[in-house]
């Protein structure tokens, strides 16, 4: 039996998952950007070849590389020596540049060239490979959460085996989601103008209705934050809840933190782990070396608001989920509403209290399998009458994937409820139950980390604790819970359905249980231990889920086995190249 839960949630239905996230997330969104920069998040690409176009090329330059004297005066032009290489399409040269240079140098250089009136344009031969991994800052400096077990993750000068990750680049080599993957994320809403959601939000709703907490004496709208109830909008005003407020809704607000609590981004953070844009560059969001990544950064996010301050209301949820598949639900004003672009994928990183699944949410998770949608929930965050033993509605209704979190040890987490519903476990970050760990509370190494604001109130404010003071708008912050671990299981089921188009609920519930690593031996999960069989198959493992997915092809013998033919090899490269030219766009 695990201990008390040292974060309960006396009083209202909800938030159970919000709960530990906030004071992790709030807090250390700011230590993270204190963090000194990595040299690598410095490093320029390196440019050795010039593209020149001329305005007034002779026929011969067209079809051979410039000559001597040619290239001279280009040389004086440009302030470097260059060599002839070859001419290209469109009517260009390349140039080889006499050493080695920095992108900054280069387009220097490369203004020059523009400025000599034979030359029509200059422009630095960029290097292009095809990405297996991003190229996000964060990747190599935060996201062990993503990393192949076998590999080390080193921050705060500590270097330890990134146990517990998800193993996501077997599976980004086949896919990296399709547009045509819909995940609702049912949560508190979205900051829409994050960059690292750019292009990934379809129109969602926001189901919060103008009445939650009414009973306990909370205003109308309180809750929303939006002054109204349903409306279209589903962005994130914010879900701060001063002490006052506490004070003022005992039974209603009271998240067991002493003082104002700030504005989760929570939904922002869980969206941000399902698509997060690549290869958006260091300096996005500011500061530089905090861009994160994506699991299925080319799915796309339904968002769906229903929790806001101090939590929401389960039927606001379950109309939400069924909302989500395409069913009419009653919207602003009580008129029946309709989503044009169903999910197949639904992101409950959210809770209410332990006791069985109730009929209202059986029913919704019944409507939504049944419309080929599936519903992913976290087991909840130390919330349950009787201990943590047990899944948190709607985690413990049948047909739910139900997600408990283990640490970068991969030792489930302290905080984490388990039990037998428990389909997965998935990265959440904190402190391992059994296992010791080098890791310690606010180290890089103890969260998992996706996008926030720094405001504490609204979307707009700013926040006192950054370096520097009183930073406002995009962030990274770091999460502990069953939250980010359903959001990263809700990630790699959008990979396996991207790959698979036609794959049910159920089958893509059997991809990632049937392939999932063992728990980590001694640990509170594995054999013998108290958590034998109460969190689930084992370790999610995204690269072995995409194997049994998309089985590779047989190696060796004849006809149709070995290596990918030339022409996927091709489509690789170019999905690498098509990736790369968007995120410059
Ligand atoms: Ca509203
Ligand atoms: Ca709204
Ligand atoms: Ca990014």
């Amino acid at each position: 039996m695990k201990p008390a839960p040292k974060l309960a949630f006396a009083g209202a239905a909800f938030a159970a998952a919000l709960v530990a996230a906030w004071p992790a997330s709030v807090g250390h969104a700011t230590v993270a950007v204190a963090k000194k920069k990595p040299a690598s998040e410095l490093r320029e690409p390196m440019i050795r070849q010039m593209i020149v176009k001329l305005r007034n090329p002779k026929a011969i330059e067209l079809v051979e590389p410039l000559g001597a004297e040619r290239v001279a005066a280009l040389s004086a032009s440009a302030g470097v020596r260059m060599s002839a290489f070859r001419p290209m399409s469109g009517n260009a040269s390349v140039l080889r540049l006499e050493r080695a240079m920095t992108l900054t140098e280069a387009n220097a250089v490369a203004a020059r060239l523009a400025n000599d009136p034979n030359v029509e344009y200059a422009s630095p031969d960029l290097p292009v490979r095809a990405y297996q991994v991003p190229q996000d800052a964060s990747y190599t400096t935060r996201l062990w959460h993503y990393y192949p077990p076998t590999r080390t993750f080193t921050a705060d000068n500590k270097t330890v085996p990134a146990t517990g990750g998800a193993n996501l680049e077997g599976a980004w080599a086949v896919t990296r989601g399709a547009s045509t993957v819909v995940v609702a994320v049912i949560d508190t809403g979205v900051v829409s103008m994050h960059p690292e959601l750019a292009g990934k939000l379809l129109q969602g709703y926001d189901f919060i209705s103008s009445n939650v907490g009414i009973a306990d004496g909370v205003p109308l709208n309180f809750v929303a934050g939006d002054n109204n109830g349903r409306d279209a909008d589903p962005e994130d005003v914010g879900d701060w809840v001063t002490a006052q407020d506490k004070a003022n809704y005992p039974n209603f607000c009271d998240d067991g933190v002493a003082g104002d609590t700030d504005s989760s981004w929570h939904g922002t953070h869980m969206a941000g782990t399902i698509v997060g844009v690549w290869n958006n560059g260091v300096g996005n969001p500011p500061p530089p070396g905090t861009s994160t990544a994506g699991i299925a950064p080319d799915a796309r996010i339904l968002p769906l608001r229903a929790l806001g301050k101090c939590g929401g209301q389960s039927s606001d949820v379950i109309d939400a989920m069924r909302f989500a598949v395409g069913i009419p639900v009653q919207g602003a004003g009580g008129g029946l509403v309709v989503n044009g672009t169903p999910a197949q994928i639904i992101n409950l990183s959210l809770g209410g209290e332990g006791g069985a699944c109730s009929r209202a949410y059986q029913d919704a998770v019944n409507d939504v399998t049944a419309a080929g949608a599936l519903p992913i929930a976290a087991s909840g965050n130390g919330i349950n009458g009787v201990g943590i033993v047990g899944a948190s509605q709607p985690a413990n209704c049948s047909g739910v994937l139900a997600v408990t979190a283990h640490t970068i040890n991969g030792d489930n987490a302290t905080y984490a409820n388990v039990g037998p519903e428990i389909a997965v476990s998935s990265p959440g970050g904190g402190t391992p139950f059994v296992l010791t760990s080098p890791i310690a509370d606010l180290d890089v190494g103890y969260y998992t980390w996706s996008s926030v604001l720094f405001g504490v109130t609204t979307q707009d404010s700013t926040n006192p604790d950054s370096t520097p003071p009183n930073l406002s708008g995009p962030a990274i912050g770091g999460f502990t819970g069953t939250s980010s671990a359903t959001a990263h299981v809700a990630g790699v089921a959008a990979l396996l359905k991207s790959a698979v188009p036609s794959a049910t609920p159920a089958q893509l519930r059997a991809f990632i249980t049937s392939t999932a690593r063992p728990h980590p031996t001694g640990g509170y999960c594995s054999p013998g231990q108290p958590g034998e069989g109460l969190c689930g198959a084992g370790l999610l493992d995204a690269a072995a889920a995409m194997s049994a997915a998309v089985p590779p092809p047989p190696s060796g013998g004849g006809g149709g086995g070995g290596a990918l033919p030339l022409w996927q090899l091709l489509l690789l490269a170019a999905f690498g190249l098509a990736a790369r030219i968007r995120s410059r766009s």
